[in-house]
Parts: C-alpha cells; sequence; structure tokens
C-alpha cells in the first residue's frame, strides 16, 4: 500500500519531501518520488512511501498499560488513557503482541513511602545507582496493577512482568535497573525468530524509553510509535528521551505510517 504525501501547486525539493517523509515517520528508502501533472498542467514532484506493513517477523511490544498510569491512577500520566483506542488497532495489524506489566510488591523500593521523609519525584542513591522515588503504584493484584479495561489483551501472547524484586526498580523490559537483571525477555523474543520490535504504551521517557535503548542493545530493531505513547517528563526527561532514543538508532513514527 502507498501513501501520497505530497501533491501542492508549489515545486518541492528532494530534500523537503525527505524531510517531509521523516516527519511522517516513513522509511525514504521506501519512497518513490513520481512527476505527476496538477490541475495547473505543471509537473510536481509527488512523494509516494510505502506504509509499514506488519511482517511475521515484527513484535509489538505494549509497555505498562495499566490503570495506575490512566487519569485517576496513582502514578497518572497525563492523557495516559488517550493511547489505548491506538494501541487497540495497532494489536489489530500485528500478527504478534506481547505486553509488560508493572508490578511492584508493597514496599518496593522505588516507592517514596519506603524511606523515611521520601517525597515522590525525589531521587536517592540505590545501590546500583540514582533512583527515582515514585508514589506507590501498581502493586501486585491491585486494581492499579491491572490493564486498562478497554485494552484489548487477548490476542497478547506473552505478559512480562518486571519490578517485582523488592530492591530493584524495572523500567526496562529487558533489564532491570541494576543494569545486571535480565527479565528473560530478549531471550524469549529472539527465540520466536523476531528482529523488528515496534514499542508504544507508557511512559514514553521512562518505560517505553528504556524498553527501546534495551532493544537496541540486544540486537533488535526498535521502532517507537509517538502518538501510542504518552510521558510522565520530569524535568527535561521526555526531550532527553528521544535525544537518547535517536542516538541509539531507534527510529520514531506515528501510527498512521501503520498500514490500515
Ligand atoms: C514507570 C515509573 C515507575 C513506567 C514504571 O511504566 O514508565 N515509570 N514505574
Ligand atoms: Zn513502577
Amino acid at each position: 500500500m502507498t501513501a501520497r504525501l505530497w501533491n501542492k501547486t508549489a515545486s518541492l525539493s528532494n530534500a523537503d519531501m525527505a524531510k517531509e517523509g521523516r516527519r511522517l515517520g516513513l522509511r525514504w528508502q521506501n519512497a518513490k518520488l513520481l512527476p505527476s501533472v496538477t490541475g495547473e498542467g505543471r509537473r510536481q514532484p509527488i512523494l509516494k512511501a510505502a506504509m509499514i506493513e506488519p511482517e511475521e517477523s515484527d513484535c509489538l511490544v505494549v509497555v505498562d498499560v495499566q490503570n495506575d498510569f490512566c487519569p485517576g491512577g496513582a502514578l497518572a500520566v497525563a492523557d495516559g488513557d488517550a493511547v489505548v483506542p491506538v494501541i487497540n488497532r495497532l494489536i489489530g495489524r500485528f500478527a504478534h503482541c506481547i505486553l509488560t506489566q508493572d508490578w511492584h510488591p508493597p514496599g518496593h523500593q522505588s516507592f517514596a513511602s519506603s524511606h523515611p521523609g521520601g517525597k515522590p519525584f525525589q531521587t536517592i542513591q540505590a545501590p546500583y545507582g540514582v533512583q527515582t522515588l515514585w508514589p506507590d503504584h501498581c502493586v501486585q493484584g491491585t486494581d492499579g496493577a491491572a490493564f486498562h479495561a478497554a485494552l484489548q489483551t487477548d490476542r497478547a501472547e506473552l505478559i512480562v512482568r518486571k519490578g517485582f524484586r523488592p530492591e530493584i526498580d524495572s523500567y526496562s523490559a529487558f533489564s532491570e535497573n541494576d543494569r545486571r537483571t535480565a527479565t528473560g525477555l530478549a531471550g524469549y523474543l529472539r527465540e520466536r525468530g523476531f528482529s523488528r520490535l515496534f514499542i508504544a504504551g507508557l511512559a514514553t521517557d521512562f518505560c517505553v524509553r528504556y524498553s527501546a535503548e534495551d532493544a537496541r542493545s540486544e540486537g533488535f530493531e526498535a521502532v517507537v510509535i509517538d502518538d501510542a505513547c504518552r510521558a510522565i517528563d520530569l524535568e527535561g526527561s521526555l526531550a532527553a528521551g528521544w535525544t537518547s532514543l535517536q542516538a541509539c538508532g531507534a527510529q520514531r513514527i506515528r501510527s498512521d505510517a501503520i498500514a490500515a
């Protein structure tokens, strides 16, 4: 399937077309510059860019779409529930999908309430490095830890739970915050033969970011679906996240780049 990106009256340079292709998250190498004739009879460039058609070796990774990260939840991400319809459409488009679930025991080390005088969003020095303190959230078995009720979870082939060790937080779906303890996901995905991961969910600047970065270090292609994510954005963490994602070779696309 192709998407016609451009058919304006003004002539556009190849560079501008490439820029627009990138803005829309389309792969320039799949794009063709075609001459055409407008109503005014002038030849105009039209960018025809291939939409992404999910393949057998692609897996959609849906990160932490849980009640506590949605409005009304303990660690609500602004507009967090807006990702649900977008992700539901994506789940219908991919042959394979997995979910992650933040899953903390009561009294978890990442909770501000576990530290005398600790305040949410403060940072502390954990044995493994700097750790942000959070409000109590996603406690195992609670409604806050459940997936958003409207999320279509039926076709998920795996649910990865993370953050269950009392002393270690885990943002990434692959590796806990000590950067040593593996969740086992890389091995699972490799054994399943996946090579490209499409990542969506909450929050862009924490669990989505670190999952995508670790996906890259584990040798997977990583594609972050921007409008299927929402951010916490603590002191510039969203901008820092995108910079870091770009540096590690993750792609950033919009969900409408994935064929309907
Ligand atoms: C997350 C903070 C604490 C996330 C999880 O899912 O991004 N953020 N726990
Ligand atoms: Zn957490």
